[in-house]
């Protein structure tokens, strides 16, 4: 019979080492307060965005940064019959990555939802998100960015239906919450992918 230890052991968060990369999706300024789609409190998880990018470059490992990167004319604006409103335009200010976000050199960018006929919600969708991450032998991914509920939770059950192990950073995470609940809800569901949750203070920063 095995020994009951007296004190739970600390849960096993997987650390950043090789074969890990940092994944920061969509922190642009339109998703952040004084952006045309502002995300309530997306600019607090800056700091700890900051902290797991110190990480990763400490120690040589990949970080990736998606941005929604829309044709003026995207479907997914309200005037072309979509849910949101005009955020992200290609080249403009509100699609620029948030100006306190500390990209070191060597990050490697990807854009998103490019396709004005197509919505696009995951990083993997219609991009080289895939094929940079195979090139690096890339096998776990750590998530921070915006938003929980819509393109984190996309791209998070993507990465685990190619097979990555994804540890979500639930500190460096926002949602829109169009519903109160559909952040937690997106949480839910990719656990249920398979994601693991963590916090930027569970990394060995
Ligand atoms: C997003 C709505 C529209 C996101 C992008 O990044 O989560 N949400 N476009
Ligand atoms: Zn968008």
């Amino acid at each position: 019979m095995k020994m009951k230890s007296a004190r739970p052991s600390p849960a096993r968060v997987p650390q950043p080492d090789t074969g890990s990369a940092l994944l920061l999706v969509h922190i642009q300024n339109d998703f952040c307060p004084g952006g045309a789609l502002a995300v309530p409190g997306a600019d607090a998880i800056i700091p700890a965005a900051n902290a797991s990018i110190r990480t990763f470059y400490g120690r040589k490992l990949p970080i990736l940064a998606t941005r929604d990167w829309h044709a003026a004319n995207h479907r997914s604006f309200k005037e072309q019959g979509g849910p949101w409103p005009v955020h992200c335009v290609q080249g403009s200010r509100g699609a620029q990555f948030h100006p306190d976000l500390v990209l070191p050199p060597g990050t490697l960018v990807i854009s998103g939802a490019t396709d004005p006929k197509r919505e696009a919600y995951s990083g993997f969708d219609g991009t080289t998100l895939e094929e940079r991450l195979r090139e690096l032998n890339v096998g776990t991914l750590f998530v921070a960015g915006l938003a929980t509920d819509y393109c984190v939770k996309e791209t998070v059950l993507s990465a685990c239906k190619l097979g990555f192990k994804v540890v979500l950073l639930q500190d460096a995470i926002r949602g829109i919450n169009v519903a109160p609940e559909d952040s937690e809800k997106a949480i839910a569901e990719m656990r249920a992918g398979g994601a693991v949750t963590a916090t930027t203070s569970d990394l060995a920063l």
